[in-house]
């Protein structure tokens, strides 16, 4: 009897965090299987009453700080909106080489039509930033390069998707089978306005999910549901105000306008998603930002005092808030592999990390040892990185025959007004 098994009033167990439970494989790859219970008995969600169901949904959130959650938020989503508005920003190719943005249609904001069964999506966060990180010191240093502060430690992917999974299992052991899926940026899940519609913040000019307490620094994790949970309230306010600090400090320029972000510009998009080489262009405006790009968050003053990781597998591993830039281009192809195994810097592949390095050295002070690491890789470099190398050569070339000085990136020169925050 379920009853038994599910009894009104549950104690709380402590969960261990680590310990495998089952694959998960199948949810990555854009290919989503569908809602499934663990076990072979069919779901309880439809057994279960109103006042079950709110009791459980305490229960629930208990758990997500059990499992190292910030924050969570239950929703029964409605995206229209965001669709209209996702296909309006296909529309505009802004996206850029990101064709899986655009090949999931309707999916993509309809929760029902990804994972049949949904009844509610519970979102939760985690964040990311190392309270021991530094950022401003690091991008200043033109010796150095700096790497997005989410991926200094290990995958968030890995990392949040083994805790979804650990505590929809818990939340099976409190009530029985039921059908569920976690997702965390691995799904083809609009998880922003999603997490909006949830209670948990705002999407900000700088199109991130911004908490008025927490700051942007955190990911963000879902499980879809097939139980009826009771709801939270959306998050209708938007805090940006007059503000444009995002804006005025993005190096590329990227937003076109309020709200909506042009990838084609941006240094995440650059560093991280693109293959090929980089615009001409914009590599001088990407200083030494050698994976990933924080800026908009750095700027935004939501973020002076943000939450920051519990989590000790989210430190930097080899020095990565702080690299010298020629010891990481100095990295042999079998050494990139080994030091990113389980780190998302490893979606840049080797050519991509050489390509994004060598435009930092190009971008920094004209010294032998940059001159002799460009000079040495320029004879194994494939062609496309080789090209960066070349370029990377001629800029410190002519920095050294002209004098041209060092640019300064917005971000910089917004410090002298506020962000005196910045470490
Ligand atoms: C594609 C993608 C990218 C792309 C494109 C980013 C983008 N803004 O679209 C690139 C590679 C550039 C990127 C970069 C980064 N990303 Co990313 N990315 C995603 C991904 C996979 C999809 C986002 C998406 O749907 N974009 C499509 C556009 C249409 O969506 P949108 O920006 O939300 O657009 C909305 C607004 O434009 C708004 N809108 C449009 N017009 C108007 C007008 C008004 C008036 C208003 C109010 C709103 C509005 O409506 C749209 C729909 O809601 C998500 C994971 C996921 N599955 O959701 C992670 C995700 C957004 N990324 C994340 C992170 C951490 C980053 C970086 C910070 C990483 C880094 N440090 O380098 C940067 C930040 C850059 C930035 N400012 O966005 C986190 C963000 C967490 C958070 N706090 O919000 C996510 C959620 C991953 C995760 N699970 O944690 N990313
Ligand atoms: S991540 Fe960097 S380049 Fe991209 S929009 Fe933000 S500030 Fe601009
Ligand atoms: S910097 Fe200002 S405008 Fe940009 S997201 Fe933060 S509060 Fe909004």
């Amino acid at each position: 009897m379920m009853d038994n098994f599910f009894p009104y009033k549950i104690k709380l167990i402590s969960y261990p965090l680590t310990g495998s439970l089952r694959s998960l494989s199948q949810v990555n790859k854009g290919k989503i299987a569908p809602m499934s219970t663990v076990s072979t008995h069919p779901s309880i969600a439809s057994s279960l009453s109103q006042p079950v169901l709110a009791d459980l949904a305490i229960q629930i959130r208990q758990l997500a700080k059990q499992f190292g959650f910030l924050d969570i938020g239950i929703v029964e989503p409605n995206l229209e909106q965001a669709g209209e508005r996702l296909n309006n920003w296909l529309a505009q190719g802004f996206q850029a080489d990101m064709a899986y943005m655009g090949e999931h249609g309707s999916k993509r904001w309809r929760a029902q039509e990804l994972v049949p069964g949904t009844a509610r999506v519970i979102c939760l966060t985690m964040p990311y930033l190392d309270a021991e990180v530094t950022t401003k010191s690091c991008l200043e240093d033109a010796q150095q390069g700096y790497v997005a502060r989410y991926a200094l430690g290990r995958d968030y992917h890995k990392l949040v998707r083994k805790r979804l999974a650990q505590m929809a299992k818990a939340i099976e052991q409190l009530i029985g089978p039921f059908g569920y899926r976690v997702f965390v940026d691995s799904a083809p899940v609009m998880e922003k306005p999603m997490a909006q519609q949830a209670g948990l913040g705002w999407q900000g000019k700088n199109t991130l999910l911004i908490n008025r307490k927490s700051g942007s620094w955190f990911f963000l994790g879902e499980i879809f549901v097939d139980l009826p949970l009771p709801t939270d309230e959306a998050y209708d306010k938007d805090h940006c105000s007059r503000c444009t600090a995002c804006m005025d400090v993005c190096p590329t320029n990227a937003f076109p306008e309020p709200y909506v972000l042009d990838a084609n510009k941006c240094i995440a998009y650059l560093t991280i998603e693109h293959k090929g080489p980089i615009p001409l262009e914009l590599r001088p405006l990407m200083g030494n930002r050698i994976f990933g790009c924080d800026d908009c968050q750095l700027g935004c003053p939501y973020n002076r005092l943000p939450a920051t990781s519990q989590e000790a597998d989210f430190s930097p591993r080899h020095q990565l808030d702080q690299p010298s830039l020629i010891q990481l281009f100095n990295w042999s192809a079998e050494e990139f592999d080994q030091r990113t195994q389980g780190s998302p810097i490893r979606r840049a592949g080797y050519d991509g990390w050489l390509r994004n390095i060598a435009i930092a050295i190009g971008n920094g002070r004209p010294c032998k040892a940059s001159f002799a690491a460009l000079n040495t890789k320029l004879h194994t470099a494939s062609p496309m990185v080789a090209e960066h190398i070349q370029w990377a050569i001629e800029s410190l070339n002519e920095r050294q025959n002209r004098g041209i000085p060092l640019l300064e990136l917005p971000l910089n020169q917004l410090e002298v007004k506020k962000l005196t925050h910045l470490k």
